[in-house]
């Protein structure tokens, strides 16, 4: 049993109605959906299969945790102002908010990509921010098999890693 982006659509849509976390009118983006099925597919079959699967499905279940946690006054929506904290938790392999290490422009860029005009993110977008996140992490930890922090790559590697994703 493989899952497609429209069936893993399917999936989120109805766990989030039952849980009551708020998303937009129609569900989940099936671009998100695509988005995650491709940082997920692992053996590139264009499916989730079990393991695959599994392992975004617990993260999801955390990263909903976190939105319900953060989202302070309830609008089903994390605020700029709840947004530092909330990505804080999720993002356990990288400080995004660290000033002394400079990384202040990622954070900005990331809500530049995945907030609303007002700096808010619903569940679709803080999901589709975490997955990608946590891909490239775990994408560089492999190719950083010195652990030291910086990789070397051809463009063909890079493509690969950016493309698919
Ligand atoms: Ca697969
Ligand atoms: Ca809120």
């Amino acid at each position: 049993m493989e899952i497609c982006p429209m069936e893993l659509k399917n999936i989120l849509d109805d766990v989030c109605r039952k849980s009551g976390v708020a998303i937009g009118e129609g569900g989940f983006s099936i671009e998100t959906c695509r988005s995650m099925v491709a940082v997920m597919d692992s053996d590139s079959t264009g499916k989730l299969g079990f393991h695959e699967f599994k392992y975004l499905w617990n993260n999801i279940k955390k990263w909903q945790g976190i939105f319900v946690k953060f989202d302070r006054d309830r609008s089903g929506c994390i605020s700029e102002q709840e947004l530092p904290s909330a990505l804080t938790a999720a993002a356990v392999c990288f400080n995004l908010n660290d000033p002394k290490k400079g990384t202040g422009d990622l954070y900005a860029l990331i809500v530049r990509r995945y907030a609303d005009q007002h700096g808010s993110m619903d569940f679709d977008s803080f999901v589709g921010c975490l997955v990608r996140l946590d891909t490239m992490c775990r994408a560089f930890k492999t190719l950083d098999k010195s652990n030291s922090g910086s990789i070397d790559l051809g463009i063909e590697e890079w493509l690969q890693l950016t493309m698919y994703s």
